[in-house]
């Protein structure tokens, strides 16, 4: 409860910030995207976890206005990269269920698009599998209209819910991100390293990127790597950063 009144207070107080964490492409070994990753600075009791809080904003409802927040506030950052002569970078923001639930998500992004002035195919939305498919009658026809404008879908933590692989056929879907938790211990457990082959093959054949989330070792790379694995993220590269951290490692390769 105290958690919940403090949140109220954090958007206005500027308490939240956006760290964001690099994606690499290991064929030209070049940051190729970014992950913004929401925190929350408390002056008192500190950095707190979005996976604390974001379950608390998601039944509060206050996840409609700090995630419109979230989304003009990357987006303006990676315009603001631009604007430096830094290379036009896709970014990814995390979207809850509660916000992908929201009848007028595609006039929210469209504006927040148009107030920045960042062109829409640099923008990816990380949608889980069960958000995705808590209401198809609804979700199917706005992510059509969201990928009409040129705005990438992407599966996160793909693998851990419980939902069937039909939707995979059924939605615009650009990018599947494999769940750290497979990734983990990809190159000593067979049955780990079984799954993301097959993911990683399953998503070429049907025409979608791969991005392996929580790559920490130089075995993981290079088994991703063996597998042609389109993009890594993880603290091997660099954990989520500042903006002025990030600003620094553009030009960085791997
Ligand atoms: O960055 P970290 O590993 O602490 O994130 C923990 C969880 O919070 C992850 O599941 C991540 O997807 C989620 N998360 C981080 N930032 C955002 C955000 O801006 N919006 C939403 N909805 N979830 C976020
Ligand atoms: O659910 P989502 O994938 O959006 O959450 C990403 C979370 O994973 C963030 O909280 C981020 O801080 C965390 N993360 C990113 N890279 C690594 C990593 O290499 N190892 C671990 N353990 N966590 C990571
Ligand atoms: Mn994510
Ligand atoms: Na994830």
């Amino acid at each position: 409860l105290i958690l919940d009144n403090a949140l109220h207070h954090a958007l206005e107080r500027g308490e939240l910030q956006l760290h964001y964490q690099p994606q690499v492409n290991l064929v030209t070994g070049q940051v190729c995207g970014m992950e913004a990753l929401l925190r929350w600075q408390h002056p008192e009791l500190g950095m707190i976890s979005p996976a604390e809080f974001i379950p608390l904003a998601e039944k509060t409802g206050l996840i409609v206005p700090i995630g419109e927040w979230v989304l003009r506030t990357a987006c303006a950052q990676s315009k603001a990269w631009q604007t430096a002569g830094l290379p036009a970078l896709p970014i990814a923001v995390n979207l809850s269920g509660r916000q992908f639930a929201q009848k007028n998500l595609v006039q929210t992004v469209t504006q927040v698009l148009a107030q920045t002035g960042l062109a829409p195919d640099l923008l990816e939305l990380e949608i889980t599998e069960s958000t995705l498919i808590q209401d198809t009658q609804a979700s199917i026809p706005m992510l059509h209209e969201l990928n009409a404008l040129g705005i990438a879908i992407s599966i996160d933590d793909f693998g851990t819910g419980y939902s069937s692989l039909s939707y995979l056929k059924r939605f615009p879907i650009n990018a599947i991100k494999i769940d750290q938790s497979f990734v983990r211990d990809i190159y000593t457990d067979p049955n780990d390293a079984a799954i993301v082959s097959a993911i990683i093959a399953m998503a070429r054949s049907l025409g979608m990127k791969t991005i392996a989330e929580g790559v920490e070792t130089n075995e993981q790379l290079t088994f991703l790597r063996s597998r042609q694995c389109d993009l890594m993220q993880g603290y091997y590269f660099s954990r989520p950063v500042t903006a002025g951290v990030i600003t620094q490692m553009l030009g960085e390769s791997w």
